[in-house]
């Protein structure tokens, strides 16, 4: 664990390069868990030739660009220095040569590279030049310091001309932020009637949605890195505050420890790699820290580790930051932003999503392509494990429960089988469960993403968003907390929503604020009719299917009363 002062020291030395496996078998679900398209600017990245790379055309270089920030960053990263997919560098790709690449992009592989050439996303063409393309320097996108960030940055509504109360009649609590990831939006849904109340434009390929201590303000943030704040105290909630963080993003959180509600918004960057502190009212930027730095690992430089999740601490006035390619957990205590101590704990590259044990004190991650869960006591501020689970564990934030026989565990599910971890998180109470794996499920198959529970409730929930198989993707499994031991029910929800066009999955269950339904999102192309599909967690019955033209490529959904109290 280091713990340092930090202005904005950013380290330098080489990196080393993984190389690229290719096993024979089927692909598997991890397949499907394609990047989505970088938010980069192809055409602001500058153009350079390499020797022992085959000759490209500026124009083909461009075109080959622009594949790669839309179909591969997202694992690859943009310097291609490799993540959730292998390394792409130069020395690796030009030692592999054109036959053994061409191969690899066509068919892709089980450990997790789609088949872009027989899956017919890429043409014969594509191929070649993509073939040609990785043998080149990768292009570096420009940074994005305060200036571009302030001058993306508008308070749309002052916080004095604000509200000074709720002003309109929602049941707040139990309103749903829903990600329309393709339009560009969320849909603001009444849980109670299960209405649309508005939807509202975010930005590109809409992630994730966070609440502030208070409740009041919604955080959205989009891949291209822009964060708009939502007043839901306004007659009518509406966008109060925006900013464009970084090119490429996927996190945002707030303050939540007591005395510090509100006050502060940090969101982290993909690209550059890098997060910022900013006003909790005017999502002013105030800090930027870089996260370029060694790996905790092999201690070797990296010029592009991403931030992935963030988590607000209840225990000190810090922020938990997941820096993905290094492995360091960053803690960025906010008492003074601008002097800050940084607390790095070091776990294991890859890190990804993560959430609370049930006492919010321990933060549970996915560091997903080391097959490990990192365990943080927030308190302490120190790693208390590293634990070995299945393939690619990928828990969202994860699903809290007592276990009859093991007491408090943790859950998480894997993209790269179909197993189900349950953890041991009460050191006090059942000090030999803890932080060790306590029991393995068998779900339906892999290529899961989330699991959920809440605390009322006596089911566990499991999806398969990316399994290949259609008859697994699009259900969920339903486990009796109570009878583990009996394996799940199959819940048909694409069957309950009655659509048959198009290519749909399940994907994220999301509790209400009563925690008596679950919420399931039918994931449909952006031009084909998708749902949600509402299910009474005590009898595992159909209760509601909302349909409506808005909703559009519905993803993640966040209820306001389990986002802003991290219940799951
Ligand atoms: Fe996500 C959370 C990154 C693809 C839906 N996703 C997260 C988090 C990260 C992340 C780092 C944790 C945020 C936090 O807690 O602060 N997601 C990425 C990727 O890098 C990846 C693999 C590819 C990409 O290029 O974006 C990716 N994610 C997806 C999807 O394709 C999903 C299924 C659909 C979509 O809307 O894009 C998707 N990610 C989600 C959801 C969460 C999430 C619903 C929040 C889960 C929660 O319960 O908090």
């Amino acid at each position: 664990m280091h713990t340092r002062k930090t202005g904005r020291l950013v380290l330098a030395a080489l990196a080393t390069m993984g190389t690229l496996g290719l096993a024979q078998a089927q692909p598997d679900p991890a397949a499907k868990y394609q990047g989505a398209a970088s938010a980069v600017d192809p055409a602001s990245a500058t153009v350079h030739r390499t020797p022992g790379a085959p000759d490209l055309t500026d124009a083909e270089f461009t075109q080959a660009k622009e594949i790669f920030f839309q179909r591969c960053a997202g694992c690859h990263g943009v310097l291609r220095k490799g993540a959730t997919g292998k390394p792409l560098t130069p020395d690796i790709t030009q030692k592999r040569g054109s036959e053994y690449l061409k191969t690899f992009i066509t068919y892709g592989s089980p450990l997790g590279m789609p088949n872009w050439g027989t899956s017919g996303e890429l043409t014969p063409e594509q191929i070649d030049l993509m073939v040609k393309y990785i043998q080149h320097t990768p292009p570096v996108p420009p940074e994005w310091g305060m200036a571009e960030m302030k001058n993306s940055w508008k308070v749309l509504v002052k916080p004095e001309d604000r509200p000074k109360k709720q002003m309109n009649n929602l049941n707040l609590g139990n309103l749903f932020s829903v990600t329309l990831r393709d339009d560009g939006k969320i849909a603001l849904i009444d849980g109670d009637s299960k209405r649309i109340v508005k939807t509202i434009s975010t930005g590109y390929a809409v992630h994730i949605s966070r609440m502030s201590a208070s409740g009041r303000y919604l955080l959205v943030i989009g891949r291209d890195a822009k964060i708009d704040m939502i007043d839901l105290w306004m007659k009518e909630p509406a966008t109060v505050a925006e900013i464009k963080v970084g090119i490429e993003a996927r996190s945002v959180e707030t303050s939540k420890y007591k005395g510090y509600e509100d006050k502060y918004v940090i969101a982290g960057s993909y690209w550059p790699p890098q997060y910022v502190i900013m006003d909790g009212e005017t999502l002013k930027p105030e800090e930027i820290i870089s996260t370029r730095g060694m790996t905790v690992d092999t201690q070797e430089y990296h010029p592009e580790p991403r931030v992935a999740a963030i988590i607000a601490s209840h225990q000190h006035p810090e922020f938990i930051i997941n820096v993905k390619e290094t492995g360091w957990v960053q803690l960025f205590n906010y008492k003074d932003i601008h002097n800050p101590s940084i607390t790095s704990i070091g776990a294991a590259p890859f890190l990804h999503d993560g959430g609370w044990d049930s006492t919010h004190r321990y933060f549970i991650t996915a560091a997903n392509n080391s097959n490990k869960i990192a365990v943080i006591d927030s308190k302490d501020r120190k790693l208390e494990a590293l634990i070995e689970v299945g393939k690619t564990p990928h828990p969202g934030r994860g699903a809290n429960f007592i276990h009859p026989k093991f007491g408090p565990v943790w859950a998480t599910s894997h993209l790269g089988d179909e197993t189900i971890s349950l953890i041991g998180t009460d050191p006090k109470k059942h000090p030999k469960n803890a932080w060790k794996v306590v029991q393995t499920l068998k779900g339906q198959g892999g290529g899961s993403l989330f699991v959920k529970t809440h605390p009322k409730s006596t089911h566990l929930y499991a999806d398969s968003t990316f399994n290949p198989d259609p008859k697994i993707s699009s259900t969920i499994a339903a486990f009796d907390i109570n009878h583990l031991d009996k394996g799940y029910t199959v819940l048909p929800i694409i069957e309950w929503a009655g659509i048959k066009d198009g290519s749909l999955r399940v994907v994220q269950p999301e509790f209400n604020a009563a925690g008596d339904e679950v919420w399931f999102s039918v994931w449909n192309m952006k031009d084909k009719e998708s749902a949600i599909v509402v299910v009474d967690d005590h009898t595992l019955k159909l209760k509601k299917v909302i349909k409506d033209p808005r909703l559009i490529t519905p993803t993640g959904k966040f209820n306001v009363n389990n986002t802003q109290h991290d219940i799951y």
